[in-house]
């Protein structure tokens, strides 16, 4: 079976843009694949964190892991920093990146604009995310949109290290999907929908009460067109919420717009509304029932062993091939 391997930050409340784009694969995909799933608390502090509130997040991620569907008995599930290999591998990686090819990540620009000085860690951030990957012989790594940019820059690094020491990686493939995978703000839907942007109502987090979502759809930013119709380029809000619609129901974005030839916005968001809150509630009530619980933290413990031992092995075969240790 092939090995998949995905990773989401404790920065806040996921939201159906994480969901949609990423998440929903996570669960398809332990069909027929070996699924190794990561809360990526290393990355986040790339960015300030309040240690209390990382460690309720870190919680929160993995239960909403389980909440949408990823069963621990098939897929491990587990936390970055429990996990030694990831620093150890970053490391080696770091001193086979280039500053120049770092600097032109488009992640790295965009969270460092406007800062005197930015973290290391930011700059080399990509770095970690390539060794999370490749410690685990990965070969498939679903993932919006937004970081196909990374999953170049980690094949280029596993291409470049086999070149130098033979064969020392599998050079794994992104997995990004059509609708959903890069789902736009609310109010702005010209930037992507985050976790991390000031006015709540611009996402749809996956905790949200169903009138934060009835709010947050009917304020969404359409146009004064009043036709439902799929045009990015002249109606991106219309088509963001076409996008979100066509996810969230499996029908095509044509054939959505087709039922609303005619009858305005109104009635388009208020169905959207409708099935939004069908397909979060589900997950809030498995999350209730699982945030708390002992067996949370047992997954987790469970899981950092077994992702231990197959990363164990992973660092070892790379410290004796570029050299490393007395023994
Ligand atoms: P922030 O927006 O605060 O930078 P984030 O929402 O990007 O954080 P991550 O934990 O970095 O959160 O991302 C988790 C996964 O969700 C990644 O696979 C990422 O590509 C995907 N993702 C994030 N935002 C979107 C979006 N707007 N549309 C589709 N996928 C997304
Ligand atoms: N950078 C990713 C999170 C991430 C990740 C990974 C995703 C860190 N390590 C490894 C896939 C594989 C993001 O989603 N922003």
């Amino acid at each position: 079976m092939k090995r998949v391997f995905s990773g989401v930050q404790p920065t806040g409340n996921i939201h159906i843009g994480n969901y949609l784009g990423a998440l929903k694969q996570f669960v398809e995909l332990q069909e027929d694949h070996d699924c190794i799933y990561c809360i990526v608390d290393m990355h986040s502090i790339t960015m300030p964190q309040d240690p209390k509130e990382l460690k309720q997040h870190i919680l929160d991620v993995a239960a909403l892991y389980l909440s949408i569907g990823i069963d621990p008995k098939r897929s491990i599930v587990f936390v970055q920093s429990d996990v030694p290999g990831h620093a150890e591998l970053s490391w080696i990686l770091t001193c086979n990146a280039y500053t120049g090819e770092l600097s032109r990540m488009t992640q790295f620009k965009q969270k460092s604009k406007d800062k005197e000085s930015a973290p290391a860690g930011l700059f080399c951030y990509p770095v970690l995310m390539a060794a999370d990957i490749l410690l685990y012989d990965t070969d498939v790594v679903p993932v919006g949109n937004d970081q196909k940019q990374h999953i170049e820059l980690t094949r280029d690094l596993a291409v470049r290290m086999n070149g130098k020491y033979g064969n020392m990686f599998v050079v794994p493939d992104g997995r990004f999907l059509k609708s959903g995978a890069r789902v736009m703000a609310l109010d702005d839907p010209t930037s992507k929908m985050s976790k991390s942007a000031p006015n709540a109502f611009s996402r749809i987090s996956l905790l949200d009460t169903p009138e934060k979502i009835k709010k947050s759809i009917m304020k969404a930013t359409t146009d004064s067109e009043g036709e439902v119709r799929f045009d990015i380029e002249n109606k991106p809000g219309v088509s963001n919420l076409l996008n979100i619609y066509s996810a969230f129901s499996g029908r095509d974005v044509e054939d959505i717009a087709a039922q609303y030839a005619g009858s305005g916005y109104g009635a388009f968001k208020k169905d959207l509304v409708e099935i939004t809150v069908d397909a979060v509630t589900p997950i809030q009530q498995k999350y209730e029932e699982i945030r708390q619980s002992q067996e949370l933290l047992d997954i987790l413990k469970d899981g950092a062993e077994r992702a231990g031992a197959i990363s164990e092995k992973t660092v070892k075969r790379v410290k004796d091939m570029i050299g490393f240790g007395a023994c």
